[in-house]
């Protein structure tokens, strides 16, 4: 069984980074070892949240683990809270990465145009050097165009998502996925550029016109899962796409649907059938 190690803060009420994250790893057979970076008591969308920041963990955790010679098959960050948590994140990529450890990196700090709360320019500066470490990266448009400079669209064309990839591929990263990406008319998705082939790969399924806190962990949660059953990044983006759109849908169809997040509880069975299919085309 493969074994992710994944750093990201635990919003203990919210449906977002670890509590997501951990659940969803854990369904599609990968082994996961969570460094939380804060607990909040929901995430940053709730007014008067608490955060306990626990930065000061995370290295003697980390030391402790390469004590025990852990190693990790891949390294997956997420919702980091502060500019110095970064820097230790970055400590850790280094001592852990080793030559086939895969370090995927979503720069959760923004959407819609618009930084979250807790950020300004500056982190995502930051956040755009730690993609810099990464082999793949999955921000949404809001969040690569902050690390690139690059002005945020609404509207666009496919020229507009090659420029961002590039540019983002230009911070270090070996391939860049840009999620939310949407190439035509009431479809949505995502598409990837790999720097060391020149090839690009994507995938749209129908636009769900519905928004959810949380779908972006969700999706990056099932993409590095996917990968680590040997997906190709293809098949992973389109495993990933299609859960969280099925996930969105059956929310907004529940009358009581909380609005903080969605009910990816009721669709972990269908994820779990979906990877089942993959596995044994791949045996036959
Ligand atoms: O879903 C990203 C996320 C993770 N963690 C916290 C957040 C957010 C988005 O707002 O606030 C604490």
């Amino acid at each position: 069984m493969k074994r992710i190690l994944t750093i990201q803060d635990i919003s203990c009420l919210g449906k977002c980074s670890l509590t997501v994250a951990l659940p969803l790893l854990s369904a599609m057979g990968v082994e996961t070892v969570i460094l939380p970076t804060a607990v909040l008591s929901t995430h940053t969308m709730f007014s008067g949240f608490t955060c306990k920041d626990l930065s000061d963990q995370l290295e003697p955790i980390a030391a402790h683990w390469k004590q025990e010679g852990i190693a990790f098959d891949a390294i997956y960050t997420g919702y980091l809270g502060t500019e110095e948590e970064i820097d230790v994140v970055k400590g850790i990529i280094r001592d852990f990465a080793a030559e086939n450890t895969l370090v995927f990196v979503d720069p959760a700090m923004a959407d819609n145009g618009k930084l979250y709360p807790a950020f300004d320019e500056h982190y995502a500066k930051k956040n755009a050097a730690l993609c810099g470490v990464a082999d793949v990266i999955v921000p949404n448009i809001t969040e690569a165009s902050f690390m690139t400079g690059i002005p945020y669209r609404e509207s666009y064309g496919e020229d507009y998502v090659k420029e961002l990839l590039s540019a983002l591929t230009a911070l270090g990263a070996g391939t860049a996925i840009l999620t939310g990406v949407s190439l035509r008319e009431g479809k949505t998705g995502a598409m990837g550029y790999d720097s060391g082939t020149g090839e690009y790969f994507s995938y749209q399924n129908d636009r769900i016109p519905a928004q959810y806190h949380g779908t972006g962990d969700i999706f990056s949660s099932v993409a590095v899962g996917a990968l680590m059953r040997g997906l190709s990044r293809q098949d992973a983006i389109q495993v990933a796409a299609d859960y969280t759109a099925r996930t969105i849908d059956v929310t907004r169809n529940n009358p009581k649907k909380p609005w903080y997040g969605v009910d990816f509880e009721a669709t972990i069975p269908e994820l779990v059938d979906t990877l089942r299919r993959y596995a044994s085309e791949t045996v036959e």
